[in-house]
């Protein structure tokens, strides 16, 4: 049989000095089905291991002097090194709030990758010629500063995990997501019926296919007006 597209498994190499941070969110839920599914490939490289010396010391004073450390060089270029002989890699990302802003349209092109690696920022950032000789792409996940680029690194992975064919189900399809078509998603309903005296509007509950899709379709065109014009 033919399949209907390509196979896509996809390998993320994510180097962080907090590997334990993305441990719980990668072991859980879609992501862990994922992975079982053999669709989802994880490695967590510790900084730390190569680093050398008697401290394994990863950063260092900044030159020019301000506060804050900054990343060396070189136990990121010796992982970095490593990795590139082992494959070929699409992307080398690092996470950095002076990155471009993460949107589904880069997840979605992101999910089209095989092999990405993720460089977590940590303290001021990693000195910058790492950025100038690996990094082909920066994201940031939003106006906001985050302690280090762990969290970020696993909301990336979650994001564009997720969109691999075959991870999700017809039920969790991707498709019917908010922002897939810059539309937010409409209200949703479960059991009971009528709730603190609240119904479920009837049109849900009438069984009219049609009906239904077209109501979906102008409750998030009347979220998305009123809650993100901006989309619009
Ligand atoms: Cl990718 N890193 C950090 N440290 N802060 C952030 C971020 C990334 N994205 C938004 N804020």
């Amino acid at each position: 049989m033919v399949p209907l597209y390509k196979f896509y498994k996809m390998r993320f190499d994510i180097i962080t000095v907090l590997p334990e941070l993305l441990e719980s969110p990668l072991n859980h839920s879609i992501m862990q089905r994922a992975r079982d599914k053999g669709l989802l490939d994880v490695h967590l490289h510790q900084l730390r291991d190569y680093a050398t010396g008697k401290h394994r010391q990863v950063d260092d004073y900044q030159f020019g002097g301000g506060a804050g450390m900054v990343m060396k060089p070189e136990p990121i270029a010796a992982c970095l090194d490593k990795l590139l002989a082992e494959r070929q890699y699409d992307e080398i990302i690092y996470t950095t709030p002076d990155g471009v802003k993460l949107d589904q349209s880069v997840c979605n092109q992101l999910s089209l990758k095989n092999n990405l690696i993720v460089l977590c920022g940590h303290y001021k950032g990693v000195d910058d010629r790492i950025r100038q000789k690996y990094v082909t792409m920066e994201i940031s996940i939003g106006d906001y500063v985050l302690s280090g680029g762990e969290l970020a690194a696993a909301v990336l992975v979650d994001s564009v995990g997720r969109l691999i064919p075959g991870v999700l189900n017809d039920e969790t399809s991707a498709l019917f997501d908010s922002f897939q078509d810059n539309l937010l998603a409409p209200p949703v309903y479960t059991r009971p019926a009528v709730w603190n005296g609240m119904p479920v509007p009837d049109i849900l509950l009438s069984g009219h296919e049609k009906n239904i899709e077209d109501w979906r379709h102008d409750q998030a065109v009347e979220r998305t007006k009123a809650r993100r014009p901006d989309l619009f």
